[in-house]
């Protein structure tokens, strides 16, 4: 700010003409606008100029009254230079009703708080009664709308630190400095399902990432998936109201496999990439824990220099991107349709907590012009082999929310919100995402002032002339709230160059409705997806395609949908195709003449085997099989192993409760095969024991228990006498293929059979796999 010094006049009294004076020696610090030549003009456009500023000679400059001065236990002081109480730290806004009395919202004691007001013990309520009527009038407004996508979702706060200075590449805060930590809140979510839907649906994964920045908020709102199903926000709402539940009777709830879906994307080629994506284990993750997350569009990096380069946001998760078994998702959802929120909460609770890398690819506009694919399609990523991911920092997600509604349910994230040194590209969903994000949480959240709520405030400081609205919480001092002013000293000013700069791009075309020729390349990156995968990957691709299309009633559409995978591979259109009893269509037209060759053919950084992760089963959940007649001695040795691995062991029992070892100690069951069904567990261990132990051969509920972790492929630790449960079971000692199975580790030495199985249990075993199931 071009600071210039008013003076005073000789101090008058009354106070009020000594305000009068000093407003008028501010406002003649200011005789002219000094900006106003630098308006104009291309020059002056592309360097903003810092606004003029005076500091005012007294505080009463600033004030909307003189009567400030009074202050009382609400007023407090005269807060000159105040943030409204959202902004920065949370705690002021926390409260705690421990060791607390009762009140209404007016802070009225109550005295009571079981009985309406009454005219006589039998007698009629009575209206005047504002403390029920209060509380039941604050009960019927207690919901506000679900997020019209992304309504099923669970929040956690953490930070994000930068490994190294990335100056050259980006000013934006949150990368200035070597061990720089940004607060972040972080919302994961699920697409089609209302707030009330199972976790462990078909679908996308939101990854939303606000960063508090010390230049104001920044929210990454990208998905588990670096690509999206359409090309241009115009199809959103089309999109989605494909996906969601019918119109005419609300079904199927948190699911695609439906007609209208099938409809509309068999008739938009361009969702066929992110198809092979959602249809792939990818759209049943393990945990949020365990997933990539993506900001899906490209976006500038803009160093202080004005120098722009672009970039794809990743996020990895270091516990590796995992999968659930489709059948299990199936069941969990029943089991414990908040699967993905308890596993959340529960591992930070434990102190085991999340951490993702954020990598950036970073490339030139000269770079993007030779690639086969438009980097402003969102239907299209960079593949890694062509532009290597860079790690760039870590965020750790450290603590949960005290208050689900006010911090998860709140959180306003908008693609809209950039710092200095983050910028758009002209991807056209992004320009779509730009507008919706704003003017979808005024109806949610009831106003434009949703900034104000604390958990969308930044902690960086907020002073504009935005004024009013519903449910403000800013008292603003002064009567300025325009700009230009010499009232109260040209403040706030405009920060010039060092605000908020978009990226000057040159702009010389027609206006015209449409999208250049490489959006119309609709299957070359379906293919490298599809191709890129394991057996056992594209054999759940299949499976995950034959269920959804099953699901479809209309003949037509099932075919039109055939004959566009036909273009991605003609072996998986053809299992498909078999899987549903229908003849393999011809390839769907397509919509360009000459298709462009892809620089990659295979990407194997596109395979979830890629990406194990740390090795081990830290925070893994396992089952250890408790009955009366148990060798205590191995429950003791298999437990504390899994502990020092930073797994969570369970004792399951036939019932939870005590039961007698074979050294005639108690052990208490704390599941049971009933409360906690075995896809909730990562795997299972059944120790020997007496002849007591192998009367569960006769126990179906067990059985089909062990049935049920070896067909979801998990690893299973076998002692003693347990092989014959395997057997009762109708287990397989081998592979399909006669190999030995990693994964079923049978012990006779006790420590070196843990040892074996903590190494092969923190993955899945598909290679047991077979179509159909063997077990
Ligand atoms: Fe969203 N999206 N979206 N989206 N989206 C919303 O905003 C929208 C898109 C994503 O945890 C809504 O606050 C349009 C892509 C996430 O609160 C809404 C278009 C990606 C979340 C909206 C897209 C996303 C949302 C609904 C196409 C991945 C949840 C409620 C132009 C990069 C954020 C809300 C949270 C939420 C609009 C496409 C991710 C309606 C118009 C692509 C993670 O504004």
């Amino acid at each position: 700010m071009a600071r210039r010094k008013s003076q005073s006049p000789t101090p008058a009294s009354p106070r009020i003409a000594e305000q009068m004076a000093d407003v008028d020696a501010t406002s003649a610090a200011m005789p002219f606008n000094a900006n106003k030549p630098l308006e104009y003009g291309y020059d002056n456009a592309h360097a903003p100029q810092e606004g003029e500023g005076v500091e005012p000679p007294s505080e009463a400059v600033g004030a909307s009254t003189l009567s400030e001065v009074n202050a009382s236990d609400k007023l407090g002081t005269r807060a000159t230079s105040g943030e409204p109480v959202a902004v920065g730290p949370l705690d002021p806004v926390r409260t705690d009703a421990s060791a607390q009395r009762m009140t209404t919202n007016q802070g009225v004691p109550v005295s009571d708080n079981q009985h309406s007001l009454k005219a006589g013990l039998r007698g009629p309520a009575l209206l005047k009664d504002f403390v029920l009527r209060e509380k039941i009038t604050h009960f019927d407004h207690e919901r506000i709308p679900e997020r019209i996508v992304h309504a099923r979702g669970s929040g956690a706060h953490g930070f994000f630190e930068c490994y190294a200075p990335l100056t050259d590449l980006t000013r934006a805060a949150p990368f200035q400095a070597k061990g720089k930590v940004t607060p972040v809140f972080v919302r994961f979510s699920t697409v089609q399902g209302e707030r009330g839907s199972k976790d462990t649906a078909r679908d996308v994964r939101g990854f939303a990432v606000k960063f508090y920045t010390d230049e104001g908020n920044w929210d990454l709102v990208g998905n588990n998936i670096p690509v999206f199903f359409i090309q241009d926000a115009m199809k959103f709402p089309d999109l989605v109201h494909a996906v969601k539940p019918e119109p005419h009777n609300a079904m199927p709830q948190a699911a695609s496999a439906h007609d209208t879906f099938w409809d509309f994307v068999s008739l938009m080629p361009e969702s066929t990439h992110m198809l092979m994506w959602v249809m792939s284990d990818r759209g049943i993750p393990r945990s949020y824990r365990m997933m990539q997350g993506f900001g899906v569009h490209t976006f500038r990096l803009v160093n202080a220099q004005g120098e722009a380069r672009l970039c794809k946001f990743h996020w990895t998760p270091k516990l590796g991107t995992h999968a659930l078994a489709w059948e299990e998702a199936v069941k969990i959802s029943g089991a414990d349709p908040d699967y993905h929120r308890r596993d959340l909460w529960e591992a930070i609770e434990a102190g085991a907590y999340p951490e993702y890398e954020l990598g950036v690819q970073v490339f030139t506009e000269d770079d993007a012009a030779r690639y086969s694919f438009d980097i402003l399609d969102a239907t299209k990523l960079v593949p890694e082999e062509l532009v290597p991911v860079q790690p760039i920092g870590r965020m750790v997600l450290n603590r949960n929310p005290d208050n689900f509604f006010a911090e998860t349910e709140q959180v306003a994230f908008c693609t809209a919100h950039v710092v200095p040194g983050i910028d758009f590209t002209n991807d056209p969903l992004l320009a779509g995402r730009i507008h919706s994000y704003v003017d979808t949480q005024i109806s949610r959240l009831g106003g434009p002032n949703f900034h104000e709520i604390p958990i969308n405030a930044p902690i960086a400081p907020v002073h504009n002339n935005q004024r009013d609205g519903m449910h403000r919480q800013a008292i603003h001092r002064g009567r300025v709230s325009y700009e230009p002013n010499s009232l109260g000293g040209g403040c706030p000013f405009q920060a010039g160059a060092a605000g908020f700069v978009s990226f000057p791009e040159p702009v010389k075309q027609d206006e015209l409705r449409g999208h250049p020729e490489k959006f119309a390349e609709h299957y070359n990156q379906a293919k490298l997806f599809f191709d890129s995968q394991t057996p056992e990957e594209q054999a759940h691709i299949v499976g995950a395609f034959r269920f959804e299309l099953s699901k479809v009633t209309v003949p037509a559409v099932r075919a039109r949908m055939l004959a566009g995978l036909v273009n991605v591979s003609r072996d998986l259109a053809a299992k498909v195709a078999d899987g549903i009893g229908m003849e393999l269509p011809d390839a769907l037209p397509r919509a360009i003449a000459r298709v462009p060759k892809a620089e990659v053919k295979s990407s194997p950084a596109l395979s979830m085997t890629a990406r194990p992760g740390e090795p081990g089963v830290r925070s893994r959940k396992f089952a250890i099989l408790v009955a009366d007649g148990v060798n205590g001695k191995t429950v003791e040795a298999v437990q504390r192993a899994l502990l020092d691995a930073g797994a969570v062991p369970r004792l399951m029992g036939v019932r939870i409760g005590p039961c007698t070892t074979q050294a005639g100690d108690t052990l208490d069951a704390d599941v049971s095969l009933e409360n906690e069904p075995g896809v909730l567990f990562d795997g299972m261990i059944v120790p020997d024991g007496d002849d007591r132990m192998g009367e569960l051969r006769k126990d179906a509920r067990t059985l089909d228990y062990l049935k049920e972790q070896y067909r979801h492929c998990k690893a299973l630790l076998v002692f003693g006498d347990g092989g014959t449960l395997l057997e009762s079971a109708g287990i397989p000692a081998t592979l399909p293929n006669g190999d030995e199975d990693p994964g079923l580790v049978v012990g006779n030495d006790a420590r070196g059979a843990i040892r074996s199985y903590i190494e092969v249990a923190g993955r899945r075993h598909w290679e047991r796999e077979t179509d159909p199931p063997r077990v």
